[in-house]
C-alpha cells in the first residue's frame, strides 16, 4: 500500500512513472554547497512545499529534514525516509545509518531510502545493514528505495557511472530486495585505468543514452523492480529535459532530482519540474 501511495501520488500518479524530490545533500555535500545558488531551500519546509506544489510523487529526507516538516505537512506528500548518509568531511566510502524503521513509522513515511557503495571496502557492511533495515521496514509495511551509488578504491569517476558497472549496482539493489532502485544515469565512457582493474560487461552497445538506459531497467529483473534516475549537478534545462527523454525512451520509471531543482529559484523549478512531468506522461 505504502509502495502504492507513492505511484498513485502527484501528477503522474497512476502512469507507473514517478519523480521524487531528495535532499540528503545538505550531509553528503555540506550545507553551503547545497543550499547557497538558492538561500530559500536552508528552510526544511521549503522543500516540502516545492514537492508538493510540484506535484511530484514523493519527498525523501534524512531524519531531521522530515521532523522539522512532518506536523506542518503530514499527510500532504508521500515521505521517504533517508536512514543512512556519508558527508564530505570524510575521506571513506563509507555510510553512517542516522534513522531507523521506528523513525519512519512515527514521521507517517511510505518507504525507508537506504545507499549503498558497491565497490567500496565498506559495501558488504552497508548491505548487511540494509539487509537488516529492508526486512524491518518491510515488516512494517513501508517500501524500500535503494541509492546504488559504486564507488571505491577500483573506480575513477567515470568508471563510477560507466554502464556495465551501473547495471550491476543496480541488479544488486534488486537482490537486496530494494522496490525502487535509484541510480545515476549510467555514461557510455570508462577509462583505461578503470577498465584494467574492474568487472567488465560490456554487452550491448552503449552509444546510446536510451539504450543505456534499458540496459539498466533489464537488469532490475526486466522491469519488475523500479528504476530512477539521478539529475547530478546542476545543468541547463534543456540538457536535463533530454536526458528524462532518454529515460523515458529507454523504459525508466522516472527522476529523483534534488540540486537541479532546489538550487533553482522555485518559479523555475516548478516550471521544469512540470516539464519533466509532461516528458513522462507521454507516449514513450
Ligand atoms: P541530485 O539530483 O542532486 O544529484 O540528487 C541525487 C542524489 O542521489 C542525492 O540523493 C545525493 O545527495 C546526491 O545525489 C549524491 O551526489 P554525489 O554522488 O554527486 O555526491
Amino acid at each position: 500500500a505504502n509502495l502504492a501511495r507513492i505511484l498513485m501520488e502527484g501528477k503522474l500518479g497512476g502512469t507507473g512513472r514517478m519523480v521524487i524530490l531528495p535532499v540528503d545533500q545538505g550531509f553528503e555535500h555540506g550545507p553551503a554547497r547545497s543550499f547557497a545558488p538558492n538561500p530559500a531551500a536552508y528552510d526544511p519546509h521549503y522543500h516540502f512545499e516545492l514537492a508538493i506544489e510540484a506535484g511530484l510523487n514523493a519527498y525523501a529526507a534524512p531524519l531531521g529534514m522530515i521532523e522539522a516538516g512532518a506536523a506542518t505537512f503530514a499527510g500532504s506528500i508521500p515521505t521517504i525516509l533517508k536512514v543512512n548518509s556519508s558527508n564530505s568531511l570524510s575521506t571513506t566510502k563509507d555510510q553512517a545509518v542516522t534513522g531507523s524503521v521506528a523513525d519512519a513509522l512515527r514521521l507517517g513515511c511510505s518507504a525507508i531510502g537506504f545507499t549503498i557503495y558497491p565497490s567500496s571496502e565498506y559495501q558488504f557492511e552497508m548491505m548487511e545493514e540494509l539487509r537488516e533495515l529492508a526486512e524491518e521496514a518491510k515488516s512494517a509495511g513501508l517500501a524500500v528505495v535503494v541509492w546504488s551509488y559504486p564507488r571505491g578504491p577500483m573506480l575513477d569517476k567515470t568508471g563510477e557511472t560507466a554502464y556495465d558497472i551501473c547495471a550491476y549496482a543496480a541488479h544488486m539493489a534488486a537482490l537486496l530486495g530494494a522496490h525502487i532502485i535509484k541510480v545515476k544515469p549510467p555514461t557510455d565512457a570508462l577509462s583505461l585505468d578503470a577498465a584494467k582493474k574492474v568487472y567488465i560487461e560490456r554487452k550491448i552497445d552503449g552509444s546510446d543514452l536510451a539504450a543505456r538506459i534499458k540496459h539498466v531497467v533489464q537488469s532490475c529483473f526486466n522491469g519488475r523492480r523500479l528504476v530512477v534516475f539521478s539529475g547530478g549537478e546542476a545543468k541547463g534545462a534543456d540538457a536535463l529535459l533530454n536526458e528524462v527523454r532518454a529515460i523515458h525512451a529507454g523504459g525508466g520509471n522516472g527522476s529523483i532530482v534534488g540540486r537541479n531543482a532546489f538550487q533553482r529559484p522555485k518559479d523555475e523549478a516548478l516550471k521544469l519540474l512540470a516539464s519533466m512531468i509532461e516528458v513522462y506522461k507521454s507516449k514513450a
